[in-house]
């Protein structure tokens, strides 16, 4: 009797019909191949299913040409469960999955997606799985860092339990600016494993007593950045049994980062985004309003002078509203 579940793990895809400023080569042609190559795999592992970590579009409104040739590949899995990204979403906002090319998937059977305070159970002969998750969301790694990432309950007759979030899950914070959620702040969670999107270059699983964390790090590169050109593009392979979780990062086959990425845009705009960068410095200083996000800003005044939590949410979402017809002159 075959008790094991197997399973693959990809994440922030950023399909986009339009090439990144970094990229010297047709980057949809070279995301289709990655795409295709995760269904390869898929097959080649005997997979029983696969999961998605968020951002499979870089915008929400990706032209139906390109979700089309996305939609073609997603046929193939034979089962495939995920979450939406920030990129996914107009404004970030969840509630209006509907109106995204990521929830046209859903309802036309592409992927299943899942929600937070949802659970979905996978059986397997005598093994059961627990799938829980939380997609981006307008506040997500600020306001309730602890619904958000921390499992706190597991069926009893659950064998193993996993938890999908799209946040910025780090080992250790790199840059007092970013809003991160340390795998200290989490560990405490009833989930044998989590695994989050979101933060492109990914990291090695880590083990905390036996609970595993891990992000295999975006499934293609769009920035020229030096850390994105040497990395390796990869998805994560898990197998899970009663009492075991084995974890294996495959890296997919991919270009030399030099012969797809084009770092002459930053060198030249390294002095202007420097002066930038220090006339932002001095506005904060200036202010008591540390965030420079639209959204943020409303909150932030908004918090000060205690406006009542209706007032607020209409503003915000009015500016996501806004934000999405925008997008929708723009791209
Ligand atoms: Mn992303």
């Amino acid at each position: 009797m075959d008790n094991v579940i197997r399973t693959l793990f990809f994440t922030d895809v950023h399909v986009s019909g339009r090439n990144p400023r970094a990229r010297k080569d047709n980057f949809l042609n070279t995301v289709l191949d990655k795409l295709n190559q995760v269904v390869d795999l898929s097959i080649q592992k005997n997979c029983d299913f696969v999961l998605f970590g968020g951002d499979l579009f870089d915008s929400p409104n990706v032209s139906n040409a390109v979700a089309g040739k996305i939609a073609e590949i997603f046929k193939k899995f034979n089962r495939i469960i995920g979450i939406a990204g920030n990129h996914d979403l107009f404004g970030n906002n969840i509630d209006n999955i509907k109106s995204t090319q990521l929830g046209l998937f859903e309802k036309a059977g592409l992927i299943e997606l899942l929600f937070r305070g949802k659970k979905t159970i996978i059986c397997k002969n005598d093994l059961k799985v627990q799938i829980t998750a939380t997609p981006s969301h307008f506040g997500i790694d600020e306001e309730d860092i602890e619904q958000d990432y921390v499992v706190s309950e597991v069926d009893k007759d659950v064998d193993k339990s996993i938890h999908i979030i799209h946040g910025m899950l780090m080992e250790k914070e790199i840059n007092p600016h970013m809003k991160v959620v340390t795998i200290d702040r989490i560990c405490h969670t009833k989930a044998d494993l989590t695994l989050s999107g979101h933060y492109h270059r990914g990291f090695s699983p880590v083990n905390v007593d036996g609970k595993y964390f891990a992000n295999p790090g975006s499934l293609s590169r769009v920035s020229a950045d030096i850390n994105e050109i040497n990395r390796k593009v990869g998805v994560l392979y898990i197998e899970i049994s009663k009492n075991n979780i084995k974890l294996e990062f495959i890296p997919l086959r991919q270009k030399k980062g030099e012969d797809v990425l084009d770092r002459s845009h930053i060198e030249k705009n390294l002095f202007r985004e420097i002066k930038v960068e220090e006339f932002m410095r001095e506005i904060k200083v200036a202010s008591t309003i540390q965030s420079t996000d639209i959204k943020n800003i409303v909150r932030k005044i908004a918090s000060n002078k205690e406006l009542d939590k209706s007032v607020i949410d209409y503003a915000l979402t009015k500016l996501s509203l806004a934000e999405e017809n925008l997008r929708e002159i723009g791209d």
